[in-house]
């Protein structure tokens, strides 16, 4: 076990965002950035990110059949799938002075079970505080963009790869709509860990504007 008294903490780096808007795309180029500035970096995402949370990623993302999934229990299923998660990737990566960047952590919760699904923040933010003990992000990247923009994204990627909606691909457009306002509703409150990207530019001046955020908090914290 690395000693907690002379390994420093790495940092935990997330990218939100709706379905579409780049987290996957942009996840890459923060942590091709990272290791060029010599941090060992582990790169994941949620929900899963090991083989178990992987599974109760297919339980979540299976488009209901005759059975559909009860709201409570995917709330529940989020937060066991991060349980594993943080036990078995994100804690001892940074306990040992690693970085993690992970696509979408628990601001997603906030936003899907929270804005989309109408679950109380409160109820979440139990489930949160019993999982996490106290640990959230350094830093969150929020790519931001209007919903039917980012919709014909995934119509376009959706095409190309013939692959199928999952269940929540399968939402409504007001469904979308209240995911990004939670998502907004929480930036404006902890600007100081979210920054909101404009995601809707070209790749090439989103990218610019990223990197421009990262270097301003790597800057602060070094
Ligand atoms: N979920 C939840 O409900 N509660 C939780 O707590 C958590 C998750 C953690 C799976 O997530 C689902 O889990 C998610 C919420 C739920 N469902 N939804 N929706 P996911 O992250 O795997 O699902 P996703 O948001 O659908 O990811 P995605 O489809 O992979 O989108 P993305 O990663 O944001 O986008 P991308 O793949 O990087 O880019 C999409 C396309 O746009 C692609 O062809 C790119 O080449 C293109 N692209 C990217 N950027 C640009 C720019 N700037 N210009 C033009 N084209 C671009």
């Amino acid at each position: 076990m690395p000693d907690e008294r002379t390994t420093p903490r790495g940092r935990f780096i997330t990218l939100e965002g709706g379905e579409g808007v780049g987290k996957s795309t942009n996840l890459a180029l923060v942590v091709d950035h990272l290791r060029a500035c010599g941090h060992e970096v582990v790169a994941t995402r949620e929900p899963g990110g090991t083989p178990r949370a992987e599974a109760m990623r297919r339980l979540l993302l299976d488009p209901d059949g005759e059975e559909p999934l009860d709201q409570d229990a995917e709330l529940l299923l989020v937060f066991a799938a991060r349980a594993q998660h943080l036990a078995r990737v994100i804690r001892p990566a940074l306990a040992r002075g690693a970085w993690v960047v992970c696509d979408r952590f628990t601001d997603a919760t906030y936003a899907y079970q929270g804005g989309g699904r109408g679950i109380e923040a409160a109820r979440i933010a139990e489930l949160e505080a019993f999982v996490q003990q106290g640990l959230t992000p350094d830093l969150t990247l929020l790519l931001d963009m209007p919903m039917a923009a980012a919709q014909r994204r995934l119509e376009g990627r959706l095409k190309g790869q013939g692959g199928e909606r999952d269940r929540f691909e399968r939402e409504r457009g007001t469904f979308f709509e209240a995911v990004r306002q939670a998502y907004l509703a929480r930036a404006e409150a902890a600007p100081e860990r979210m920054v909101v990207i404009d995601a809707g530019a070209g790749l090439a001046a989103v990218q610019a504007e990223l990197l421009a955020r990262l270097d301003e908090r790597l800057e602060a914290w070094s």
